[in-house]
């Protein structure tokens, strides 16, 4: 890939911005980790895959839900070197602490699998809002990185911008949950569309507004 334009050069890599957006904040960077990278995060979760789970509305507990199809494994930061390698390189991306991330998530998503329209952000208007936000503040900002090619479908979509991703293996997706001024960005809403065709893997990285104890 040609790095000589618009790169950003990490302490580890240099990667390049291939587009913003705005609003929301949305960031897309190719080139954000190696073919290899993604290939050895895959296998390192996917023998430990259980059906994917969401943060209930009702009740805030953690469970499985038809929104949300994909298997997925979560690891605790800094499980693996190569984790920890991933989490500083994401934090001098965005210029927020390793320790304001919640554990890197692993999605699988077979042929009609879907993640859908949904927040990443706790709704203040919820009662279980305080419950979900005590531990690490609001989920300020997402970073999706696709560890695959997907043969059709399966683009990250954000219906209210009427923009879609298309996921590469290796590229990043940033985008801000919360406008500047920390309040919830209703323009975030967005989904993962059903894959047509392939197997999509995916890993998840949500950013808290404080430090974050798992
Ligand atoms: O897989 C995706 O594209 C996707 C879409 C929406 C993932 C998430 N949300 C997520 O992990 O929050
Ligand atoms: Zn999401």
């Amino acid at each position: 890939m040609d790095m000589s334009h618009n790169s950003i050069v990490l302490p580890d890599k240099t990667v390049r911005l291939a587009s913003t957006f705005y609003p929301p904040f949305v960031a897309v960077i190719e080139g954000f980790l190696s073919h290899k990278e993604c290939d050895q995060l895959i296998s390192s979760a996917e023998g430990n895959m259980r059906d994917s789970r969401v943060v209930s509305p009702v009740d805030g507990t953690f469970a499985e839900h038809d929104a949300r199809t994909s298997k997925s494994h979560g690891f605790q930061r800094g499980a693996t070197p190569l984790i920890t390698t991933i989490e500083n390189r994401i934090a001098a991306l965005l210029h927020w602490p390793v320790v304001h991330g919640e554990g890197l998530q692993v999605l699988k998503y077979g042929k009609g699998q879907e993640y859908r329209p949904h927040y990443d952000f706790f709704d203040p208007k919820n009662a279980n809002y305080q419950k979900n936000i005590g531990k690490g503040g609001q989920r300020v900002g997402t970073l999706l990185m696709y560890l695959s090619d997907v043969e059709a479908g399966g683009g990250t979509n954000f219906p209210k911008i009427n923009l879609e991703v298309r996921p590469k293996k290796g590229m990043a997706l940033y985008f801000a949950n919360t406008k500047f001024d920390g309040s919830i960005e209703p323009l975030s809403l967005h989904a993962g569309m059903p894959v047509n065709k392939g197997t999509k893997f995916l890993a998840t990285k949500w950013l808290r507004a404080n430090p974050y104890v798992s």
